[in-house]
């Protein structure tokens, strides 16, 4: 480590640095180079793997190079040598581990044989796969009177195949507490997005950037979270598109681009504008914002409506024919006064004017939107204004428009598709009866905030994961943690060690498995998993590279081996067959999903993936009454709480050299913060009005009113263009600050981008493990 370094990064995304990045990402961590060379060549190709990294629609002609700085780390993080193998874990106790930064566990490199928790040693120890099934079957089989009382979450990574067959798992089990990632993630997405045009997902396909005049951003950080997509943006850029981005901070992807993959411009340094306006909007300002653009085309649309030369501005054929509740929309965004908007958007009406002249004249927009919008407290509300403003232009169902939500992991819409849902609405359970012979659960199960509830009051007993790091990821982290130990069960399958594996239930097991990128070979020869992607295009993903270790198992087959051991003589579901061959459980899908997954195995290999059908793109609108449905929200902040005298929003945020709570190292290069992830952005006057210094440590602290204290110490404040009033700090550092209760309505998401907090010099607060800002 070579010590704290924050200093305003001036280049552009990708370029020189991203390469740089990989580099050092292929040298630093000791992959076999020839080895994560010809990974990186087979990365998002037709016969090749997906990417482990992000969701982002894979092109049917890929570049030479279809991959990103982000997904080269994640590729070579997976490929990395070295291993917590039984040696690793006989030497450290569970209580030393917790003391390590996230980085440092998974840093040691893949698990390799399955682990049960002793307690006495406070150590792991190896165990057979048969003992370690044998086991969770003793302690589900004894809570299997009321079901209810386990969860079985997954993380978005897990292919389709492994994805149902969890879902069906925990069905015959006899609950549908599936909570996945996409809880705590794009759920206020596949809440407002059907009550508003009929669809849990986005409508756009990958071409339709290619026909766009105008793209609307809010609140996603393309150049870090979804670097591919900066191709369709920098075309689009080029051919004189008007890209507006809203966002708190100035996030580099969004400003400009330097495409790896042209030689003359990385000979040349050029780099492409990529937005041509950029607001810095508050956290929790969208709304607002949203409101002021539709208000301005009100306005627009009245002085059309006064000369009958001229065309209107508002698609009043589409809302008409088309739409529902236009009126009373109509009527809310009069009412609320410009002066109120600016005040809660941060931003000026002229602003926004400007930007609703743009919308208007452009002939097809893209709305794109990440978690700046999903996760707040109000972020149901923020998504489905965020339909109306593209309903009121009929910019759904038409080439080059649309509504483009980017999804996170790579494969957490396609877990929705088949089955991963606690609500059990949402899956065809009258099929899955009839194809499998059982009596499937009818009550709604629990999500994510659910689970942390159940944990904490009592009513969870048993938590089995599938990928993901459960007690880094979600809200309430010390109560959480704390609770967790009182669990009967804790089962983890993972490829890398993390937080989640060291809190440990009373029985812990902890089963490794195969990532995607490694040969996955079964009775019937070597197998291809399937992802779908963010715009619902569906691809094969085929693992080449030697497994990290011989007692690896598939996630398919460790799922199978669950099933089996709990009913040994039940032949309903063919789980041995499944494990055998892959094809069969695709077979099963598209019996379940007979519209979705037409010919599955066939269509498999289409370059660029094959398309689900969505029926909002045909202009089918899947709602009760058959409309596209305009909502007009009552408020104009997201954030569900007041503005105070100290009180800041703390917006939580993923460097550059994360995923998710994978930390791969301490480099946020476009935020130009080296070596440390102990940091709280602030502008400088509210510094100075706080009477901070540059380079102070400090504490937060929850400012929620429920009695229960939660502090994070040892931040090093950095002055930082934000809007005053807001503060930045990492993810998952600061989830201890987050209370469980403070999650969007109706979508439960926690509230990760605007949670209520107070400057303190505390000096007793918890500090979080990595290397110090000195
Ligand atoms: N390399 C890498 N890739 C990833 C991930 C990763 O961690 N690393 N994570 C994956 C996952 S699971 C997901 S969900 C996605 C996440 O990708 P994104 O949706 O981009 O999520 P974040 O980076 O958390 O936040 C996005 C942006 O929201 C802005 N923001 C915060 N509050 C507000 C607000 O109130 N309004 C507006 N307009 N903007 C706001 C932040 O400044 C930030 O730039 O990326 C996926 N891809
Ligand atoms: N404060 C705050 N909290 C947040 C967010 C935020 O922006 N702010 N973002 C939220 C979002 S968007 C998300 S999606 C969640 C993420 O929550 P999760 O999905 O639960 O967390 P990850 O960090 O993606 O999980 C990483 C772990 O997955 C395991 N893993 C990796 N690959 C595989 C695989 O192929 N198979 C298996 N079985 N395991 C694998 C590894 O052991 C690794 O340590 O966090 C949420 N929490
Ligand atoms: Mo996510």
């Amino acid at each position: 480590m070579t010590g704290t370094r924050i200093k305003q990064y001036d280049g552009p995304a990708g370029g020189w640095g991203s390469m740089q990045s990989v580099l050092r990402h292929a040298t630093g961590e000791d992959v076999p180079t020839a080895e994560g060379v010809v990974q990186l060549h087979r990365q998002n190709k037709v016969d090749g793997f997906a990417c482990v990294s992000c969701s982002w629609a894979k092109p049917a002609e890929p570049h030479r190079f279809e991959f990103c700085e982000n997904g080269a780390k994640a590729t070579m993080w997976e490929l990395e040598e070295g291993t917590a193998d039984a040696g690793f874990f006989a030497a450290h106790t569970l209580e030393e581990l917790r003391a390590w930064p996230d980085h440092d566990l998974e840093a040691q490199g893949r698990l390799t044989e399955p682990m049960r928790h002793d307690a006495a040693l406070d150590r792991y120890v190896p165990i057979s796969w048969d003992e370690a099934f044998a086991t969770i079957a003793r302690e589900l089989g004894a809570l299997s009177d009321a079901p209810e009382r386990v969860v079985f979450y997954a993380s978005g990574r897990a292919s389709l195949e492994t994805s149902y067959m969890y879902a069906l798992l925990a069905r015959l089990y006899g609950n549908n507490n599936l909570p996945d990632s996409s809880n705590m993630c794009h759920e206020s997405t596949s809440v407002g997005l059907p009550r508003s045009i009929g669809v849990p997902v986005g409508t756009v396909l990958l071409e339709d950037f290619d026909h766009c005049d105008c793209i609307l951003s809010f609140g996603q950080n393309v150049g870090v979270n979804s670097p591919r997509m900066l191709h369709p943006l920098q075309e689009a850029a080029r051919r004189g598109a008007q890209i507006i981005t809203f966002n708190p901070l100035y996030e580099r992807g969004w400003e400009r681009f330097t495409n790896p993959q042209e030689p003359l411009a990385m000979a040349t340094g050029a780099s492409t504008r990529i937005s041509n306006a950029y607001f810095p909007v508050r956290a929790g300002g969208d709304l607002a914002v949203m409101h002021g653009i539709a208000k301005a085309l009100f306005a627009l649309d009245d002085a059309a409506r006064s000369d009958p030369a001229r065309e209107r501005v508002l698609d009043v054929g589409f809302i008409e024919d088309h739409t529902e509740g236009f009126d009373v929309f109509e009527q809310s965004v009069r009412n609320f006064e410009w002066s109120e908007i600016e005040r809660e958007s941060g931003l000026s009406r002229a602003d926004m004017e400007g930007v609703a002249a743009v919308y208007a004249a452009a002939k097809a927009s893209i709305l794109v939107y990440g978690m700046g919008l999903t996760q707040h407290r109000h972020g149901v509300d923020n998504v489905r204004m965020l339909c109306n403003l593209a309903l009121m232009l009929g910019n759904v169902g038409r080439p080059g428009a649309g509504i483009c939500p980017v999804r996170g992991h790579s494969n957490v819409q396609g877990q929705r598709t088949v089955g991963i849902s606690e609500k059990p609405e949402l899956v065809p359970l009258d099929r899955l009866e009839a194809q499998y012979g059982f009596s499937a659960p009818r009550e709604k199960g629990v999500d994510t905030v659910g689970t942390v509830e159940g944990v904490l009051d009592g009513s969870v007993r048993a938590f089995v994961g599938l990928g993901g790091n459960f007690l880094r990821a979600a809200p309430e982290t010390v109560r959480l943690e704390a609770a967790w130990r009182d669990l009967a069960l804790t089962v983890q399958v993972a490829t890398k060690l993390n937080r989640s594996h060291l809190v440990c239930g009373r029985t812990a097991l902890l089963l490794p498995c195969l990532g995607r990128l490694e040969k996955d070979n079964q009775r019937s020869g070597d197998q291809c998993v399937t992802i779908e992607d963010s715009t619902t295009c569906i691809h094969a993903s085929f693992g080449t590279s030697a497994p990290a270790s011989d007692h690896l198992r598939s996630e398919p087959a460790i799922v199978a081996g669950i099933a089996q051991a709990l009913w040994p003589d039940d032949a309903r579901v063919p789980w041995q067959a499944w494990v055998d061959d892959y094809g069969l459980v695709r077979d099963a899908i598209e019996e379940t999903y007979p519209d979705q997954f037409r010919d599955f195995n066939a269509r498999l290999h289409t370059p660029g993936g094959f398309p689900r059908p969505v029926a909002a793109r045909e202009r089918r609108w899947e709602t009760p009454s058959g409309k596209a449905q305009f909502h007009a929200p009552a408020r104009l902040s997201a954030t569900g709480f007041e503005d105070a005298e100290g009180r800041y929003r703390l917006l939580t945020i993923r460097s550059n050299d994360q995923f998710n709570t994978t930390v791969y190292g301490y480099r946020d290069r476009f935020r130009g913060i080296e070596g440390t992830r102990r940091v709280v952005l602030m502008h400088e006057d509210d510094i100075a009005e706080a009477g901070l210094t540059d380079g102070e440590q400090i504490a937060l602290v929850c400012d929620a009113d429920d009695g229960v204290e939660r502090l994070v110490g040892g931040l090093r404040v950095v002055p930082y263009l934000i809007p005053r009033g807001c503060i930045a700090a990492y993810y998952p550092e600061c989830n201890p600050l987050m209370p469980v209760a403070h999650h969007a309505i109706d979508s439960h998401v926690p509230a990760a981008k605007s949670i209520p907090v107070r400057i303190s010099r505390r000096t007793d607060a918890p500090v979080p493990a990595g290397p110090s800002p000195d």
